[in-house]
């Protein structure tokens, strides 16, 4: 927390991922005031846990913002050819790729 001031913001990233899930949950707290106690005659950490909830985009309903439908992560489904060509009683092998729109493999 910048000297002088009474708050500060604290941020935690979520992942877009591309999987079908429920409602997702986390809890943060304080446990310990590290750095900086000194500023201060005594100092007492509110330990109360505030969770978090994050919707996952299957759901159509986005609850932050409801005229906007949740953008739903897409998965490309590829049939590609490892070992086309066989002599006959070779078997011939392929394999399936899952990658999403970036080409990133899921
Ligand atoms: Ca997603
Ligand atoms: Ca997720
Ligand atoms: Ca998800």
């Amino acid at each position: 927390m910048p000297k002088g001031s009474s708050e500060a913001p604290v941020e935690v990233a979520t992942k877009d991922d591309v999987y079908t899930e429920g409602t997702e949950e986390f809890d943060i707290a304080l446990n310990a005031v590290t750095a900086g106690k000194d500023q201060f005659e005594n100092v007492t950490v509110d330990d109360t846990a505030v969770t978090t909830s994050i919707t996952d985009e299957s759901d159509p309903y986005n609850p932050n913002d409801p005229d906007t439908p949740n953008e739903k992560d897409n998965v490309n489904v590829k049939l590609v050819g490892v070992d086309t060509d066989v002599t006959e009683g070779e078997s011939a092998t392929y394999k399936v790729t899952l990658t999403d729109d970036a080409g990133t493999t899921q």
